[in-house]
């Protein structure tokens, strides 16, 4: 089953949207799989934004991404990564439809609350990267009302 990651960036952590997060995409039919505090190391946030390390904005990106504890998850189910990436919306929140999590909270693109995996390659990579050690075993009874 597919699975994709997750991060609840410092913004959305300091404006205690965690629970509501979680819950858009429990609701949806998703399973969290992993989900850990974290406060980033500047190596670590460089190592995950390295695709963007030419563009202007990447240093400031990097102090962005450590200014505060963020919390990392992995999401599990059908279509994850692109589903996941709908229910996240616009990287530009004045892009970001109503409904999707930066259309709701965000104003600002250097301030836009969560970031979730691009493509199933890139979710596996950055899942090796956040998590290490593997994850907790535990098998998500998929649901017979919401998977076939
Ligand atoms: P993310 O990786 O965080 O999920 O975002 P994304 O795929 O939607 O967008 P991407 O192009 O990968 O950009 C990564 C993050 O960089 C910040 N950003 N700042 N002009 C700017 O100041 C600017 N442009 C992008 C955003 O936080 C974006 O999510």
């Amino acid at each position: 089953m597919e699975q994709t990651f997750i991060m609840i960036k410092p913004d959305g952590v300091q404006r205690g949207l965690i629970g509501d997060i979680i819950c858009r995409f429990e609701k949806k039919g998703f399973y969290l799989k992993a989900m850990k505090f974290m406060n980033v190391e500047k190596s670590f946030a460089q190592k995950h934004y390295a695709d963007l390390s030419a563009l202007p904005f990447f240093p400031k990106l990097v102090d962005y991404i450590i200014s505060g504890p963020v919390v990392a998850m992995v999401w599990e189910g059908k279509d994850v990564v692109l589903t996941g990436r709908r229910i996240i919306g616009a990287t530009r929140p004045w892009e970001a439809a109503p409904g999707t999590i930066r259309g709701d909270y965000a104003v600002e693109v250097s301030r836009n609350v969560i970031h979730g995996s691009d493509s199933v390659e890139n979710g596996q990579k950055e899942i090796a990267l956040w998590f290490p050690g593997g994850l907790a075993e535990w098998k998500s009874n998929l649901h017979p009302w919401i998977y076939e």
